[in-house]
């Protein structure tokens, strides 16, 4: 009987906001089926909409059994990979979503608790990736949207298991910049080298670093 390689689940989302395209799922494509610290990686894109993100993301981590699960999304206007420190019980959306759900002030989860933190050691993974020459930061809100319902959403899936979750923002690529004069932008190249990293960091360290990543505002 040989034991099956373990997997972690990453995921992306689709194309959302008018853009026609999503880095954060082009970025996590292109590590599906690698090997990261003996474990596979397993990928799954994430539809941009409040119910059926969370469905998927459910479905894919039964079908993958991950021993981690890290989902990414797109924040345009970051100017560095973003480490998501805290999931919020909150859908506001400013936009609708891609099925045209606009929800205002809904619990992401009736009865949840107001938030949940990362599971993930997000000053660890801050340090190896600036050590690698990639800007990132830890950010202290993923805001009210798609992106904080499916990280809340997992938090609370994984809260009684061992399995351990977090999530990533990603800043615009470069041809998405271009359409959005002087806002900020990270090549997919990068992304991904970023990812690897942070997976990487994940998968070995149990305690996190004690090291200032806080903001004043
Ligand atoms: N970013 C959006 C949803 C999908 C994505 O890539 C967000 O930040 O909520």
């Amino acid at each position: 009987m040989s034991a099956r390689k373990p997997t972690v689940l990453l995921t992306g989302f689709a194309p959302f906001g008018g853009e026609d395209s999503n880095p954060a799922w082009e970025a996590v494509q292109r590590l599906a089926g690698k090997s990261i610290r003996g474990h596979r990686v397993v990928t799954r894109c994430l539809p941009v909409a409040f119910g059926a993100s969370l469905q998927a993301l459910r479905q894919a981590i039964a079908d993958s059994e991950p021993a981690l699960v890290l989902c990414i999304g797109q924040a345009g206007g970051r100017a560095q990979l973003s480490l998501e420190r805290i999931a919020i019980n909150v859908d506001d959306a400013r936009i609708p979503d891609n099925e045209g759900a606009r929800p205002i002030d809904e619990p992401v989860i009736a009865d949840g608790p107001a938030a949940y933190f990362s599971g993930l050691p997000i000053k660890a993974m801050l340090a190896a990736l600036r050590a690698a020459g990639i800007p990132a930061e830890v950010s202290q809100t993923a805001g009210t949207y798609v992106c904080n319902h499916v990280f809340y959403g997992l938090m609370h899936a994984l809260r009684d298991g061992p399995v351990r979750g977090g999530f990533v923002h990603i800043p615009y690529s470069p041809d998405q910049a271009a359409r959005h004069p002087g806002a900020p932008s990270l090549s997919v190249d990068t992304v991904v080298e970023g990812l690897r990293i942070a997976l990487a960091t994940a998968l070995t360290v149990r305690v996190d670093q004690r090291i200032a990543a806080g903001s004043e505002h």
